[in-house]
């Protein structure tokens, strides 16, 4: 009968005995025909045992005892387990008798219920330290210098296996890029919870205090190609892999809560219109240009995330200084069944902080991989980068108040109406050993969802739950990307899925269907208890109950919350969201495209669209565009300073800021000493950037190493200045004119200036106004006469901690 299962080594081995049949043994070696009654005496006879214990399997299921529970509502939303029996030993389930003879190839028997697919990394990583070289197939290469050939003067020879394995490789060495959000940065990381929030969610890693979970994020650009530049115009994806207990979850979102279309119809429109015209391939990684234009001036609903992506959060500082959303509404669900929405938001610890546009374009030619640099260089130091995951937890009753729909993507839930509650936090504390191997084949779906969660019906949504996966194939090369190691879960894998391009489980056993009794019913159905049931959200009305093409009405608000963002931003903020309007639409060549967005942006702010007509000389403003709703509801808030970049400061800390040290000949070491120790003790970067490389001889008679030039770091590669005492030094310096551009970017782009000594002379050369536009003191240009550097250096950290000093700025510039 069958009954537990024995440990593996418990086996019994093969006994020949003469007491089983010989008619048992002959039936039981046969592949393509059985007895018509199984002799239960095996007399030892692994064969017959076999086909004993098979028989007894197979019997102890007469019939599908979960066949009627595939029926019925009940049933429908609380699936049973699927009936299982198990085997009197593991020789019923097994491939082949054969699975005992081991090698250190094939290994020994596969453990029970074990898919090593999903082990730890470990299980692929290579460390080449000491070994020698060799083939794909592990023969040793003598000669990795020298094609084979025919003579030493002679022609190669097509025999060159060693060759051609390399050239073959090579050829092949890269996959489609992905076709939006090609360029990107990952780094390892862990979640912790907070708090159990086991009242709404059964979801893994939010069940107890403390919990960890481990997590890959990759960030990204999307409009731009893989060897596109980090700090364009553009949204950054914000994607999550969280490898939980029960299975993986993705939570794949942007760095701006909301998005420019409301249905996944429009979104190949939307890519093919941002994207390099197709015409000549221009332009690469914006926005600025006729097609995009076009397409959103069209699309009205598009105009607050316009708002959005015209803000400074399209063109972030750091990674590590951007928040993150998950955009849709979705569900969580808890072990009674019952499910409440919700919104995710990561926070960054270190507060939020942007560039500003001139930085961003001079950036983008000196370092296209900013960003990359900065996340790698940051966790490198160990100053990791951290963020705070809140949710906004809201019912169904409360969603059918609000004045806009929850199921609509250009549309955020204020802060003021729905609470940000923080849950847990993510750090990010390893970088990948290998970005192809991770960071280019990591594959995020957000069909990929736990026990616990579950989505909402925005249409945005159900179209990206099909995507995903589907992009895989064809960038990944097949239906089993699941097995590439940075995307295997470390939540047991069991089902019947098998072969397709690069298969690497071996699956042990004949069974890859289900219902079966030959494998006792396994991998059975998890049912309820333990599986993703759906949330069985009735629609109400009877107008939903139809199939139809279209949208809800209130969808049809497309301004509300653009004149809200707008509304809530600093006066410097509203400043560069104007100008960056009036940069990208002087880029449109077609003037009806400028009218029309013109037109477009008066229904969401009379005032911006006046100031961005200004900028693009228009004589009089276009007529507002046409409402799609006459009367929108009245929004609940119409301010909400939680909108303002300004409302995260951060922790005031300056970890990972790099500044600029710059020294020359003659410069005073003692003083620039003392403020480099002084960043160095908060975890900055300080860098010493003098005309050249090498050593520099201070005034005092000794020397300082500059590992950065005026020509390899320029100026608004930094967050912040400092310029050298020592009367020498500031001459050599006065006489370079990138120490002029060095000063003017830094004093342009609002950071802090801390001037040792003699070197006030230099700020002077360089035309920096000693006060702010209304005449007040810089808060940001620090002067530190002789003997003061330590003291200056603590106002000068401060100063940092801001970022920015926007009370600078004019427009334009007035350095
Ligand atoms: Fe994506 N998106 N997307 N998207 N998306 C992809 O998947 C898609 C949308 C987002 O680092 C693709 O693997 C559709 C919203 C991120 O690997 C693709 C729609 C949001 C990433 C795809 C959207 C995102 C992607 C391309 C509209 C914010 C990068 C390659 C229905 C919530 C993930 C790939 C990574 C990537 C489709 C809209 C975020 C083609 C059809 C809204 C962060 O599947």
């Amino acid at each position: 009968m069958p009954k537990t299962i024995p440990p593996a080594d418990g086996r019994k081995k093969t006994e020949k005995t003469a007491s089983s049949s010989s008619a048992a043994k002959a039936a039981a070696r046969n592949t393509d025909s059985g007895p018509s009654k199984v002799n239960p005496d095996s007399g030892g006879d692994t064969h017959v045992e076999k086909m004993t214990q098979t028989e007894a399997l197979v019997a102890a299921m007469p019939f599908n005892a979960t066949k009627p529970a595939e029926h019925g509502y009940a049933n429908a939303i609380s699936p049973r387990q699927g009936a299982t029996v198990e085997p009197a030993s593991r020789l019923p389930t097994g491939s082949t008798l054969s699975e005992e003879n081991s090698s250190d190839k094939t290994g020994t028997i596969a453990p029970e219920g074990v898919n090593a697919t999903i082990e730890p990394l470990d299980r692929v990583r290579v460390d080449s330290s000491g070994q020698m070289l060799t083939t794909n197939q592990g023969v040793a290469v003598a000669d990795n210098q020298n094609s084979l050939k025919f003579g030493l003067r002679g022609p190669a020879l097509l025999e060159d296996f060693v060759l051609r394995e390399k050239i073959t490789h090579f050829d092949h060495e890269r996959i489609p890029e992905r076709i939006v959000h090609a360029r990107g940065s990952g780094a390892h990381g862990y979640f912790e919870c907070y708090q159990p929030l086991t009242q709404y969610t059964k979801a893994a890693p939010f069940q107890e205090a403390g919990k960890v979970t481990p997590v890959f994020v990759r960030f990204s650009t999307v409009a731009g190609e893989r060897g596109s530049k980090d700090t364009a115009r553009d949204v950054r994806g914000f994607a999550v892999k969280f490898y939980t207990d029960e299975g993986n979850w993705d939570l794949v979102g942007n760095n701006i809560p909301v998005f420019f279309i409301q249905d996944a119809m429009k979104f190949p429109d939307l890519v093919h219109a941002v994207k390099p015209e197709p015409h000549h391939g221009m332009p690469q990684a914006g926005s600025a240009h006729d097609t995009f234009w076009d397409f959103v001036s069209l699309m009205p609903e598009s105009t607050h995330m316009l708002m959005w992506v015209m803000s400074d959060r399209a063109i972030p500082r750091s990674f590590a200084t951007m928040q993150g959303f998950g955009v849709h509404s979705f569900r969580f669900v808890n072990d009674a069944g019952e499910s409440v929405f919700v919104k995710f938001h990561w926070n960054p610890m270190a507060g939020t902080h942007s560039l500003v546009w001139d930085e961003a374009v001079k950036i983008s030619g000196a370092d296209p991989d900013f960003h990359r640099r900065d996340l790698w260089e940051r966790i490198e130091a160990g100053a990791y980068p951290e963020y705070e995951l809140g949710v906004q937890i809201f019912t169904e009753e409360q969603a059918e108040q609000f004045s806009f729909d929850i199921l609509d993507a250009t549309k955020i839930i204020p802060e003021e109406l729905i609470p940000v509650q923080p849950v847990g936090r993510m750090v990010l504390n390893r970088n990948p050993d290998n970005f192809f191997s991770e960071t280019e084949q990591v594959a995020f779906c957000t069909a990929h969802v736990l026990p616990g969660i579950d989505f909402s019906n925005d249409p945005l949504l159900a179209g990206r739950i099909h995507s995903y996966v589907d992009t895989q194939i064809s960038r990944l090369g097949g239906p089993n990307f699941h097995e590439i190691p940075i995307n295997s879960p470390i939540a047991p894998v069991h089902n019947n899925q098998r072969d397709g391009m690069h298969r690497q489980a071996i699956h042990r056993g004949r069974v890859s269907y289900e219902p079966n009794s030959l494998a006792g019913g396994c991998p059975f159905q998890a049912g309820a208890g333990q599986g993703f049931v759906t949330v069985p959200a009735r629609l109400q009305a009877q107008e939903e109950q139809a199939k139809v093409r279209g949208k809800p009405e209130k969808f049809a608000d497309h301004y509300t919350q653009a004149t809200l963002f707008y509304e809530s931003q600093t006066p410097a903020e509203k400043a560069h969201i104007a100008a960056a309007f009036r940069f990208e639409l002087s880029k449109v060549t077609v003037p009806a495209i400028r009218q029309r967005t013109v037109s477009m942006l008066r229904n969401a702010s009379e005032a911006l669209a006046q100031k961005v007509a200004e900028g693009l000389g228009m004589d009089a403003l276009p007529d507002a565009m046409p409402l799609a709703l006459a009367q929108p509801a009245k929004p609940e808030v119409t301010v909400s300073p939680p909108l303002s970049l300004m409302a995260r400061p951060g922790d005031g800390r300056i970890k990972a800021r790099k500044i600029a040290l710059l020294v020359a000949p003659g410069v005073m070491g003692e003083s620039m000493a003392q403020v480099q120790a002084a960043l160095l003790a908060e975890d900055a970067v300080p860098r010493l950037v003098a005309p050249h490389i090498g050593s520099v001889a201070t005034a005092e008679g000794g020397t300082l190493d500059a590992d950065a030039s005026l020509e390899n770091e320029p100026g608004f590669l930094f967050d912040a200045l400092v310029l050298p005492d020592g009367q020498a030094a500031v001459d050599a310096l006065a006489l370079d004119g990138h120490t002029m551009e060095f000063i003017k970017d830094q004093y342009r782009h609002g950071k802090t200036i801390l001037a040792l000594g003699a070197s006030s002379a230099l700020l002077e050369k360089a035309g920096i106004p000693a006060t702010l536009p209304d005449g007040k003191p810089d808060a940001g240009l620090i002067m530190a006469p002789l003997g003061s550097a330590a003291d200056a250096a603590a106002t000068f950290i401060k100063g940092i901690a801001l970022h920015r000093h926007p009370a600078r700025e004019t427009d334009p510039p007035r350095v």
